[in-house]
């Protein structure tokens, strides 16, 4: 299990020229706006206010790098599918996250979230393609869990995994995980995960080399 004992926001970045100097892996965060991914970032980091969550979707507009355990990085990526972005925005943030997806390397590991209580949307379908184009092992994290009775939100993910079987035995998704920030459901199991990701990427790093 990742055990987090630093985490600070390191710095915004809007253009790939911005990226940090100092290359480490990297833990992703996608999704809509408001789909819960900075209140996520926060919960399994046991900080109250690390990344700014809000109640207005919209909110992160750039690539928010967070520097964990001075070894590693959480990545908050801008949320899509806000109604009032221009057009023209919505464009230049299409070709932000594919030439950052496009990188490979040092991504150990994407979180796409999705709330537990909606079915995928067309960018998140999007999304999800672009990962498994680029080979980028992802988890699929069903958001605001508490939301749901119990028994709903078991039918909801037997029905993820059987839309998605296909991507979990032969593509890159690695599991699906519902998640509450309210009952700390699921937070345990994404430690446990992104530890992994991040250890076997050291060990093909190495064998790189
Ligand atoms: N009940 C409940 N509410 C949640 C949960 N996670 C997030 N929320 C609420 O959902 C709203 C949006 O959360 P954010 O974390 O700001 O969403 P975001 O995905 O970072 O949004 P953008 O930055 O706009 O892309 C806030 O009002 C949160 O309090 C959860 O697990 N349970
Ligand atoms: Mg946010």
């Amino acid at each position: 299990m990742l055990k987090i004992t630093t985490a600070e926001f390191l710095q915004g970045v809007t253009d790939l020229r911005q990226l940090p100097k100092n290359e480490l892996h990297e833990i992703l965060f996608i999704g809509r706006s408001n789909v819960g991914k900075s209140t996520l970032l926060n919960k399994i980091c046991g900080r109250r206010s690390l990344a700014r969550t809000s109640a207005t979707p919209g909110k992160t507009r750039e690539i928010n790098y967070y520097l964990i355990n001075n070894n590693l990085y959480f990545v908050d990526l801008p949320g899509y599918g806000y109604a009032k972005v221009p057009e023209q925005m919505r464009a230049g943030w299409k070709r932000l996250i594919e030439d950052f997806l496009k990188r490979g390397f040092p991504i150990a590991l994407a979180i796409q979230l999705i709330d537990a209580r909606q079915e995928p949307t067309p960018l998140d379908i999007m999304m999800m393609d672009w990962l498994e184009y680029y080979e980028i092992p992802y988890l699929l994290v069903l958001t605001k869990a508490d939301k749901l009775p119990v028994s709903k939100l078991k039918k909801q993910v037997d029905s993820y995994k059987e839309r998605f079987q296909a991507q979990i035995s032969d593509g890159s998704m690695r599991g699906i995980v519902p998640f509450s920030s309210v009952s700390g459901e699921g937070r345990l199991q994404l430690l446990k995960l992104i530890y992994e990701h991040h250890m076997n990427g050291k060990r093909q790093t190495k064998e790189a080399v």
